[in-house]
């Protein structure tokens, strides 16, 4: 059979009391849910994921980006978590402190199980007014966005008018200053840290596993590709997230991630 996952890793897992799961865009590769890298598609395919994700972009062409935005979640409410997600839930339950720290956008790892995940780069459920900040409803329920996706002009704010934006962290902005420091503060004190499909080039949030390691923490990748991430880690399991991580529970806790 195929070695998804190393003795040292299910060794390090096994025996950790704090534990930090990092979670970038390749965990909810496997339910259809492009990475941030992955070229687009439809409407947007001309266009750089990198240059929409701007304050300046919303600014200047605020239906393409809302379009952006809502084909996102649309997709994301049609999607399931895959089982990587309900891994990272598994690992959770079982370890005795664990703190998932996700870059994803998504809700995928709170529909795994997962409880109360430290989302960095904020949620595409949460919009709010671009002015004061008010935060704006979203439809209830899974919504339909055409294939190749459309321009929609984004909503006003109730309270002063101005467009509705994703709640989301785009380049140039602050982090949330609450999360930001939680993810920190579990970094600094946790014994085993699993980096999980990240790319590792967006900061701040690719220090998180750096400040892990530097503190004496055991740093456990698990992507299919290379990242500068690589260096960091004492074990780099080269596989999808949704294959390595219920092997790696499989391997600690025996049956404990079935059913
Ligand atoms: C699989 C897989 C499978 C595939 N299984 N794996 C220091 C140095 C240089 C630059 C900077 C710096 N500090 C700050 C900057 C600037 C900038 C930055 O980092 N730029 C870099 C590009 C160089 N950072 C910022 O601007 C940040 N803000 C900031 O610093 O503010 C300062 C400030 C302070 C005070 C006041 C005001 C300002 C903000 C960064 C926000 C990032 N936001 C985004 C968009 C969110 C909304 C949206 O989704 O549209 O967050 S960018 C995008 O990247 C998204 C992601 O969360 C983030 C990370 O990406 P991720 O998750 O790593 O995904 P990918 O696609 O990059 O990689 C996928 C990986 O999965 C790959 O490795 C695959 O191999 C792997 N994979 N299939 C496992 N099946
Ligand atoms: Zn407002």
């Amino acid at each position: 059979m195929e070695q998804l996952v190393s003795g040292e890793a299910a060794k390090l897992l096994g025996q950790a009391r704090r534990v930090v799961i990092f979670t970038g865009a390749g965990m909810s590769a496997e339910s259809g849910v492009p990475t941030f890298r992955d070229a687009l598609t439809g409407l947007w395919q001309q266009f750089d994921a990198q240059a929409l994700a701007t304050p300046e972009a919303f600014r200047d062409d605020p239906a393409l980006v809302w379009g952006w935005y809502e084909w996102r979640r649309s997709a994301v409410g049609q999607a399931r978590p895959n089982p990587g997600h309900l891994a990272v839930a598994a690992i959770e339950a079982r370890v005795p402190s664990c703190v998932l720290v996700t870059q994803n956008v998504d809700d995928l790892h709170e529909r795994a199980g997962s409880v109360a995940p430290v989302h960095l780069h904020g949620s595409l459920f949460a919009p709010r007014c671009s002015a004061c900040a008010q935060p704006a409803e979203v439809p209830a329920g899974v919504t339909e966005e055409p294939a190749g996706g459309r321009r929609i002009t984004p909503p006003r704010c109730t309270r002063c008018s101005a467009p509705v934006r994703p709640g989301v962290v785009w380049f140039g902005e602050a982090l949330p200053e609450a999360a930001l420091s939680a993810a920190v503060e579990a970094a600094a004190t946790c014994d085993l840290l699993l980096t999980v499909g990240t790319s590792g080039l967006v900061y701040p949030a690719a220090e998180i596993p750096q400040v892990a390691a530097r503190l004496g923490a055991a740093v456990i990748q698990v992507n299919p590709e290379e990242t500068p991430l690589d260096h960091v880690a004492e074990v780099n399991l080269r596989g999808p997230a949704a294959r390595v991580l219920p092997a790696l529970v499989e391997a600690v806790w025996g049956g404990a991630n079935r059913g």
